[in-house]
């Protein structure tokens, strides 16, 4: 194959020189026949048959494959608008590739080598000149523009009487990870000397608001609810990407950066949608992070209210991380700490009587409804305890 390479490469080498001394041979015998002959005119007609040629195939292609590379429709609201700027912007980009290759390969034909023809002298033109600037600028300040708004909706903190849904996704090399705020309807404070092999999320043990936080197996959240999520990284930069909902975010080691989005459709809708009883959201990461980068990906399920309310309420009884880890929490936990993890604990285990009514209410409800509960339970229990540390 290498020799294939270098004989090939030696052959085009001969075959220029030879080209080349032909002319310098016509150019010592004084003829400049050559120049106007018949492979100028084939030379010519090449470019337009590749700028025709070139410009079908750029159409055919994008449109008839367009199935196997583009994504369904978006599952979120804000990535309709995002699906928007991406084909206004294309548009853009396409027009003007077409016009630029145009004017090269066309003026290559039309302007090609002719005895009689006199060349004409122009070097400038303001008016002209000012007119393809300013376009342009105009053009890009307003992609610019229709971008930056998106940008701010998406990563802008939710309003508080929006009660979105909150949870938080960690990289790390190789998996993701996710954690809700549980009952208290608050994520804890974090520190990464917490972390440890019982806490691996580094909840804040000063802070009790992590002690009834859940990290379930799959991400879970409802449609046509808002929700926020906070990203952060461990060890190196990896990056969320949730294709169908048109989500994507860095997630950066000791800078947390966040998402926001509004998802439109289930995961049972969009198997019927694209008759596919296997699909689900996936969530992968697009950010080369290492050897097992390809093995990034977890899996996000979006319920109905109802079906979101009923694996929240069971997820926050059975999988807190002070249920799973009472002894390791019981241990760990700082003195002043002990009544509210007892507070806390004592909840988790007596939610089980009141489960059913949590079912039925909308999530918003049994979040605010459980938080004053934790409240009036810790002011009772912790009212002679140190002041809160947590913020
Ligand atoms: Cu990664």
């Amino acid at each position: 194959m290498n020799i294939l390479v270098i004989v090939g490469v030696l052959v085009l080498v001969i075959l220029v020189l030879i080209f080349r001394v032909q002319s310098l041979v016509a150019i010592l015998r004084g003829s400049d026949k050559r120049v106007d002959g018949l492979s100028n005119r084939i030379n010519g007609g090449m470019f337009l048959i590749f700028l025709f040629g070139g410009l079908g195939l750029f159409f055919w292609y994008t449109f008839s494959k367009s199935h196997v590379y583009n994504l369904p429709e978006a599952a979120s609201i804000h990535g309709k608008e995002t699906d928007m700027l991406f084909a206004i912007t294309m548009a853009v980009i396409v027009a003007v590739f077409v016009i630029v290759n145009f004017l090269i390969l066309f003026f290559a034909y039309k302007y090609q080598y002719k005895k009689d023809r006199e060349v004409k002298f122009y070097p400038d033109n303001h008016l002209l000149e000012t007119v393809w600037t300013i376009i342009p600028a105009i053009v890009l300040a307003a992609l610019v523009f229709g971008g930056w708004r998106s940008w701010t909706e998406i990563t802008a903190d939710a309003k508080e009487s929006d009660k979105p849904v909150v949870f938080e996704i960690v990289g790390q090399q190789f998996l993701w990870a996710s954690r809700y705020p549980g009952m208290d309807g608050e994520l804890g404070k974090h520190d990464f000397r917490s972390i440890d092999s019982k806490n691996s999320f580094g909840i804040d043990l000063n802070d009790e608001k992590g002690y009834d936080d859940f990290m379930p197996l799959n991400i879970h959240v409802p449609v046509g609810k808002e929700v926020l999520m906070r990203i952060r990284a461990k060890d190196v930069i990896h990056s969320v990407f949730i294709p169908h909902l048109r989500v994507k975010m860095d997630a950066v080691p000791g800078m947390p950066t966040q998402f926001r989005f509004t998802p439109t459709k289930t995961t049972d809708e969009m198997r019927s949608l694209l008759n596919d009883p296997e699909f689900t959201y996936e969530i992968a990461c697009t950010e080369i992070c290492g050897r097992g980068h390809f093995g990034m990906k977890h899996t996000l399920v979006v319920d109905t209210p109802e079906e979101y309310a009923k694996w929240y309420a069971e997820q926050s009884k059975d999988a807190s991380f002070a249920s799973l880890n009472e002894k390791y929490l019981v241990e760990k936990v700082p003195a002043e700490k002990k009544d509210a993890l007892n507070a806390v604990l004592a909840k988790i285990k007596g939610e089980e009587v009141v489960a059913e009514p949590v079912v039925e209410t909308p999530v918003v409800d049994s979040l605010t409804t459980d938080s004053t509960i934790v409240e009036v339970a810790s002011d009772s229990t912790v009212s002679d305890s140190s002041p809160e540390l947590a913020h």
